[in-house]
C-alpha cells in the first residue's frame, strides 16, 4: 500500500502582492502533486489541512482544484482530506472541502470534530485517526476521546503543532500524541518540512506545497510517499519541481547588489524568481533608494524576476520599500462606475439599485416618490438619457 503525504497547499493565495501569477504558482504546484500521485500509482493522497487558503474560496480557487483532482479520480485514488483552520469558516456556514466532497472529489475524513474511518483502498484497509484544526486545549480533548482504529494497518492525521518545533502557539508533544499505537503519523500546519521516527512510528510534517513567505521560500518542498507494503513503513521523499524561488541577498550596497544581479544566472530557474533583499544599512538604503528600485523594476520589466522587497535593518516594512504593487488593487464596482458616469449621488444610487434588480419595497417607494415629488430628478434623468 502506497499513500502520498501533503499538506498546506493553500490554495487561493496570491502572495505576495495579490500578484495574478502567485494564484496560479499555487494551482500549479498542487496539479504537479496530483500528477505524482498518479505517476507513482498510490491508492490515496491524504492532505492534512488547509488545503484552501481562505474558508470562501473564489470560482477561480475551484475550477483549478476540480480540474486537479478530476485527474485524480479518473485514476482512481481517493483524496482523503481534513480541515486546516484555513478551510473553517468563522461563522456557522459549510467548509469548502464539503463541497469538494458533495461533488465526490474527496473524502472529508473530519472537518470539524475528530472521527475514527476505515478506508478501503486499492491494496487494502486502512484505518484512519483523523483530527481536524482547534485550539491546543480541545486538541487534547480531541486526543484523549477519539478512538484509534481497529485494523492492521493504522494512521493517525491531524492538523496541529507540536511542542518539539518550538515556536509558540504549539498544541502538544509528540507524546501527547501516543505515536506508538499508530504506523504512521500524517502532520500538517507546519509549513516546513519535518520528519522524526518515534521507535519505529514515523511522524511527518510535509511542509506546504508553495510559500506564503520569505522564511517559507527558502526551503525546497516535498511531498512524502508512504510505503505499507513491507513489514516497517518507509518514507520516501519526493522533491517538487513546480515551486517558485525566492532568494535572499544580503548585499552592503548598491554596487554589491548589482554585481550579483549581473552575475546572476536567470535561466536556470524554473519561473523568474522572487527576490528579497536586506541592504547594509538604513542609511545606504536612504542613499542609493532610487537606484536600487530602478535596477529591480527594470529586471521585473524584463520578466527576469517576478516582484522583490527591500528592507534593511532597522527599517520597519510598513512605509518603506515594500513589494511593489502591495497596496490592495481598487476593484471597479459597479457603484463606483457609475458614480463616476454620473457624477450626480442621488440619481447613481437609484441607477444601481435598478440595475442589480431590485426587490426591496421601501427603495421602489422611494423611488416613486422621487419621481413624483421632485422634478429635478425627472429632469436629471432626461438629461441623461438624452446625452448618453
Ligand atoms: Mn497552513
Amino acid at each position: 500500500m502506497l499513500i502520498l503525504h501533503t499538506s498546506d497547499t493553500h490554495l487561493g493565495a496570491s502572495k505576495p502582492s495579490r500578484l495574478r501569477d502567485r494564484e496560479l504558482d499555487f494551482y500549479e504546484v498542487f496539479d504537479e502533486v496530483v500528477e505524482i500521485a498518479i505517476k507513482e500509482g498510490v491508492d490515496a493522497v491524504i492532505h492534512c489541512g488547509d488545503l484552501f487558503d481562505d474558508a470562501r474560496p473564489n470560482p477561480q480557487t475551484y475550477y483549478y482544484v476540480f480540474k486537479s483532482l478530476k485527474k485524480l479520480r479518473e485514476a482512481g485514488i481517493e483524496f482523503l482530506v481534513i480541515a486546516g483552520q484555513h478551510d473553517m469558516p468563522k461563522v456557522s456556514a459549510l467548509s469548502p472541502i464539503k463541497v469538494l466532497e458533495e461533488v465526490g472529489l474527496v473524502k472529508a475524513l473530519a472537518t470539524s470534530q475528530p472521527l475514527t474511518h476505515v478506508v478501503k483502498l486499492r491494496s487494502g484497509e486502512l484505518g484512519i485517526t483523523a483530527i481536524p484544526y482547534a485550539d491546543p486545549i480541545t486538541i487534547q480533548e480531541y486526543i484523549r476521546i477519539v478512538k484509534k482504529p481497529n485494523t492492521s494497518k493504522k494512521l493517525l492525521m491531524a492538523h496541529l503543532l507540536l511542542k518539539e518545533l518550538n515556536i509558540p502557539e504549539a498544541h502538544v508533544t509528540i507524546n501527547d500524541l501516543r505515536v506508538s499505537e499508530y504506523n504512521y503519523v500524517a502532520l500538517g500546519d507546519y509549513h516546513i518540512r519535518y520528519e522524526v521516527n518515534v521507535s519505529g512510528t514515523p511522524v511527518v510534517y510535509p511542509g506546504a506545497t508553495e510559500s506564503l513567505n520569505v522564511l517559507e521560500g527558502v526551503n525546497d518542498k516535498y511531498v512524502a510517499l508512504v510505503d505499507f507494503s513491507s513489514g516497517g513503513v518507509v518514507v520516501n521523499w519526493v522533491k517538487l519541481s513546480k515551486p517558485r524561488k525566492w532568494l535572499v541577498v544580503k548585499p552592503k550596497d548598491y554596487e554589491e547588489l548589482r554585481r550579483f544581479l549581473e552575475g546572476l544566472e536567470y535561466s536556470k530557474f524554473n519561473k523568474p524568481p522572487i527576490l528579497h533583499i536586506e541592504i547594509g544599512s538604513k542609511e545606504v538604503l536612504n542613499l542609493s533608494r532610487k537606484l536600487i528600485i530602478n535596477l529591480l523594476s527594470s529586471l521585473r520589466d524584463k520578466g527576469k524576476i517576478l516582484t522583490y522587497k527591500v528592507e534593511a535593518p532597522g527599517v520597519s516594512e510598513e512605509g518603506d520599500v515594500g513589494y511593489p504593487n502591495e497596496e490592495p488593487i481598487q476593484t471597479p464596482t459597479l457603484e463606483l462606475v457609475v458614480h463616476n458616469l454620473i457624477k450626480d449621488p442621488v440619481i447613481s444610487d437609484y441607477v444601481v439599485r435598478i440595475v442589480k434588480g431590485c426587490d426591496d419595497v421601501e427603495f421602489i417607494k422611494l423611488l416613486i416618490n422621487g419621481l413624483i415629488n421632485d422634478p429635478e430628478v425627472i429632469s436629471k434623468l432626461e438629461k441623461l438619457v438624452s446625452v448618453k
